[in-house]
């Protein structure tokens, strides 16, 4: 198992530019880039006594030391002030003589105790916290100082937690990450992109916009090939790399802030697939497939005291909306859309195209290619039976070339499809209009 490197003077800035460059494939941290920050000066103290005292913002917690996988829908969540859950927090070290006040904070969350719980407020949105300060909080933090161009609104999440809190092994689909340790020290794991061995499990449940969970809970990074470990410490600035894989645990009470950078291209194709995936995650759910009648016995059942069964719909993360599928739908079309523009800058044939709504037969189409009903047929048998059962041949039918690269064929002397002939025509219409972004 690897170390992740440390970085520092004339080294740390050859890695920030190589990391601006797209050339950096390997986590690294950064050491010394912060020390100006206002915001490296925080504790929990000083911000449960000043800037967040009244803020009140959602915490989710876990029992410590869990040898299972800790998933966010598993997790007790409470809306607390960033002053009682310090006060929480702190139980036992003497900070506050106000056993009565620590006592209902501690009923408020069905007697969890911070010995045998952690608590933890993730990946919060800096303009949502520091309303009411310069830059919506981001005069605290400068990217900058670690190469981040900063000309644009660059956006920060914070996250502060209680000794033992966690982050389920995952990967963040969009961008490159910059982590900034504040306070206390966190573990971090990190294994490289994709699943070559089948060995991490990914899975889209609980379903969260952007993040894909590995079922698994690793105990250390030797358990992957090219697994990586590192313990933060204050003043050091991570850099993970897109799609590697991380799982996150604070070895004392933690103060963190990250940001994840663009990679448009990438990114826009990232866009389409999480598009699909939320379309899928958000609306098969069994509250929708339930026809009126079955409505109607459920209500039926449950007036005459009969037990409720078991939904089985509980994968959507507490911290997501669902907002329909006609919603969900325009966002896939944007997606595709924005997608094609990024390409075709990319390419420098320009034109931006316009926003074509996506029809539901399209992603059916697409949902329902033997490509991809394979794929999906395969995933299923293996999930439920394990991998002890006989499955055809791996070798697919559907080769990638005839399928992805049919352009070729189709495109064969210059005579393109009615589809895409439309959506030249598209571009260059004047009355081209963009719903939300
Ligand atoms: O610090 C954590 O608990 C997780 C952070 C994370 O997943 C991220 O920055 O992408
Ligand atoms: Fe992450």
């Amino acid at each position: 198992m690897a170390a992740v490197r440390r970085v520092e003077g004339e080294e740390g800035k050859e890695a920030i530019s190589l990391i601006k460059d797209g050339k950096l494939d390997r986590p690294v941290v950064l050491v010394g880039f912060i020390e100006g920050w206002p915001a490296r000066k925080w504790t929990p103290f000083s911000l449960a006594q000043g800037p967040l005292a009244e803020v009140t913002t959602s915490f989710r917690f876990g029992a410590r030391g869990s040898q299972e996988v800790t998933r966010e829908n598993d997790c007790f969540f409470k809306s607390l002030s960033f002053r009682d859950f310090f006060l929480w927090s702190q139980e036992g070290n003497g900070v506050s003589k106000d056993n009565a006040a620590l006592d209902k904070i501690t009923r408020s969350l069905g007697g969890r105790s911070k010995g045998a719980y952690w608590g933890y407020a993730d990946y919060k949105r800096f303009h949502e916290l520091f309303r009411g300060f310069p830059q919506n909080g981001e005069s605290f933090v400068d990217w900058s100082s670690v190469g981040v161009d900063t000309t644009g609104y660059v956006h920060s999440n914070f996250w502060y937690g209680s000794a033992g809190s966690e982050a389920q092994c995952h990967y963040d689909t969009y961008g490159y990450n910059l982590v900034a340790q504040l306070y206390g020290e966190k573990r971090w794991l990190l294994f490289p992109p994709g699943d070559r061995k089948g060995l991490m499990r990914p899975t889209r449940i609980p379903y969260e916009e952007s993040s894909v969970f590995s079922d698994l809970k690793f105990k250390s990074a030797g358990e992957v090939p090219g697994g990586m470990e590192v313990v933060l410490k204050p003043g050091e600035v991570l850099y993970v790399p897109h799609y590697w894989w991380h799982q996150v645990e604070a070895l004392s009470d933690s103060i963190s802030v990250n940001s994840w950078v663009d990679l448009p291209v990438p990114d826009s194709f990232e866009r389409v697939k999480e598009g699909i995936v939320r379309l899928v995650a958000c609306n098969l759910h069994t509250k929708r497939l339930r026809t009126t009648d079955e409505m109607a016995m459920r209500t039926s059942k449950k007036n005459h005291g009969e037990e409720e069964e078991e939904e089985d719909n509980d994968w959507i993360n507490p911290t997501e909306e669902v907002r329909g599928l006609a919603w969900d739908m325009e966002a896939l079309s944007v997606a595709m859309s924005d997608c094609h523009t990024v390409r075709r800058e990319k390419s420098g044939r320009g034109a931006p195209r316009l926003l074509e709504l996506i029809k539901l037969h399209q992603v059916v189409k697409a949902l329902t290619h033997p490509r991809v009903v394979e794929a999906a047929a395969r995933q299923l048998i293996l999930d439920h039976f394990g991998p002890d059962i006989d499955l055809p041949e791996v070798e697919s039918s559907w080769g990638e070339e005839a399928e992805l690269g049919g352009k070729a064929a189709r495109y064969e002397g210059g005579k393109e499809d009615g589809a895409s002939a439309a959506c030249e025509a598209a571009e260059s219409s004047p009355s081209a209009k963009r719903p939300r972004a």
